[in-house]
């Protein structure tokens, strides 16, 4: 193991995170909010705010805007495929839009976004037996807020 895996931080402490859920199949995103608010709670987050978009589709522009004024933002969507292309381009423009907007302001943005063949294989991940993908994009944006502090942001 890795000197920085044994290094692992989740100290929250005096952080300020966002999370931006969409309501596009909301029965999975509160689910996948629910592990978010585990997480953050405790790791004993400084703030936390919640906020929510139609879509996955809607999520990066939030995040844009969202991203001055927190730490980490933590994005979160269920995305199912259906039988149209639509699927494709929705989880296309989330994941390269989140990506995006980290890049370009510097703010973490976690990927809480499921992206499923199935409802089924949706609520495993999202606290079901693989877990619940919310608390780890919570996680992650924890982690990253707080090498962002360290790097010298
Ligand atoms: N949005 C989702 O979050 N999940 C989906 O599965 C989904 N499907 O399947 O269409 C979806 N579509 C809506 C999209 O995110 C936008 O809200 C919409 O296109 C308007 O911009």
């Amino acid at each position: 193991m890795s000197r920085e895996t044994l290094n692992w931080s989740v100290d929250a402490k005096g952080l300020k995170f966002a999370i931006v859920v969409a309501r596009f199949n909301s029965g999975i995103t509160e689910k996948l909010l629910e592990g978010a608010r585990q997480a953050l709670t405790t790791a004993g987050a400084g703030g936390v705010a919640e906020f929510y978009v139609p879509g996955a589709f809607e999520l990066p522009l939030a995040a844009q805007k969202l991203a001055k004024s927190y730490d980490g933002i933590i994005a979160l969507g269920a995305v199912i495929r259906g039988e149209t292309p639509h699927f494709d381009y929705v989880c296309d423009a989330a994941a390269r839009g989140l990506l995006q907007v980290s890049l370009e302001t510097g703010t973490p943005v976690s990927f809480g976004v499921l992206t499923t063949d199935t409802l089924e294989q949706a609520h495993a991940r999202a606290g079901g037996e693989h877990g619940n993908k919310g608390y780890d994009a919570a996680m992650t944006a924890i982690e990253m807020a707080r090498f962002g502090k360290t790097s010298g942001k």
